[in-house]
């Protein structure tokens, strides 16, 4: 784990210098699609916006050096960034997924590469003997999410990358609902982690994003040539945003764990509440995990509401602070129901198998004033009981 002072200067610096030519201190955006050359294939380092833009750049290399990487790179969504990862595969590979994940992600595996003969088994990491049986001669990469997505289950990243690379297999993580300032997958053995920039890094809800962070040279090869020839990169605009974002990370996710830590509390005690799932509740079963893993358990908690799904409508039109919305990790608080929305993916059956059950809500819990937040809470219950 990098030190508390250093990342939250590399938020700041990293990647990022004064322009040379006017001293502008911000990065600025490079609204150009093209380079001019000195001559035929005499350029300074830029040819073309799809394959460098340098707004671009210096994001990739703010990211990266978050997450302790050598190299970065940005796409137009966290779709866009996980579909690049699973590109370095081909026909004939298999990859073992965590089963509770985002519903894109699971539509990805499902309905798009499957097309290309790319099979995915989902399996639950806490049961080690059913993820020995699900790595066959063919594995060519695990995927985790960790926390998960809705449940927020964790996942132990050393252990598995362990198991992994014994057999030669590489490991990706989902590390959007952590942050680098939570948790560092590569320190931990990881080959990849992907990003939804949308959520935590870009912070403000203004902008959709994704990145890879790799310390292999061979990925991050394979990486850059499909981020090229692929094309799905942000626009200049977009990389600025997240590149600005990126500034108060550090500050937003302390404040997104400490209200967190208060609105787990209030629903664990709430009799209208039957089960929450936060792990940094000393009653969820990775609470030890999230102590040894992560340096925070974060802004997002999913609890089951009692009444089931009508129940858990009436809940979600009911709050005020906490808008009915899909996304997480901006500053503002979040409300949503995984089985109507985000996870409307997943087929029911799954759905039920995973716990996403009728009365689940999930929120984004934002960096308002904590007792706003417990109000906007008290009240819906009480409206919508
Ligand atoms: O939306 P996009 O930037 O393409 O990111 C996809 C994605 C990837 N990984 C995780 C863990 C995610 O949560 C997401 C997007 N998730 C939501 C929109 C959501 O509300 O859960």
């Amino acid at each position: 784990m990098i030190e508390q002072t250093k990342f939250a200067t590399q938020c700041i610096h990293a990647g990022q210098k004064p322009d040379l030519e006017t001293g502008a201190i911000m990065t600025p955006v490079y609204f150009t699609s093209t380079y001019v050359q000195d001559g035929p294939g005499k350029h300074k380092g830029y040819e073309y916006s799809r394959t460098q833009n340098p707004t671009r750049k210096a994001l990739e290399e703010n990211i990266a050096a978050l997450e302790g990487g050598q190299y970065g790179f940005c796409f137009a969504s966290g779709c866009a960034a996980t579909s690049a990862i699973l590109m370095c595969l081909s026909a004939g590979d298999h990859i073992v997924a965590v089963d509770d994940l985002y519903g894109g992600t699971y539509r990805l595996m499902t309905q798009v590469f499957a097309r290309l003969g790319i099979t995915t088994t989902f399996v639950d990491f806490h049961k080690a003997e059913a993820l020995d049986k699900a790595l066959l001669p063919n594995t060519k990469l695990v995927w985790i999410e960790t926390p998960t997505n809705p449940m927020l289950k964790l996942i132990d990243i050393e252990k598995v990358c362990a198991l992994a690379k014994k057999r030669n297999i590489a490991v990706a993580i989902d590390n959007t609902f952590a942050t680098p300032y939570l948790q560092q997958p590569l320190a931990l053995g990881a080959d990849l982690v992907v990003h939804s920039t949308t959520k935590y890094m870009g912070g403000h809800s203004d902008v959709i994003g994704g990145a890879v962070v790799t310390n292999s040279p061979a990925f991050a090869k394979q990486i850059a040539f499909i981020q090229n020839a692929v094309g799905a990169v942000p626009s200049p605009m977009d990389a600025f945003l997240v590149l600005r974002g990126l500034k108060t990370l550090h500050v937003r996710m302390q404040r997104h764990v400490e209200n967190a830590l208060q609105v787990a509390d209030f629903l664990a005690k709430h009799p209208a509440v039957e089960r929450v799932y936060y792990p940094g509740l000393s009653s969820h079963p990775d609470y030890a995990l999230c102590i040894k893993q992560m340096r925070g358990p974060g802004g997002m908690i999913s609890f089951v509401i009692k009444g089931g799904l009508e129940q858990a409508k009436r809940f979600l039109c009911a709050t005020t602070l906490f808008s009915c919305a899909e996304s997480l990790g901006g500053v503002e608080s979040l409300i949503e129901h995984p089985a109507l929305m985000t996870h409307a993916a997943v087929p029911p059956e799954i759905r039920a198998q995973l716990g996403i059950d009728d009365g689940l809500i999930r929120l984004s819990v934002g960096i308002e004033d904590v007792t706003d937040l417990l109000g906007d809470l008290k009240t819906a219950f009480a409206k919508s009981m």
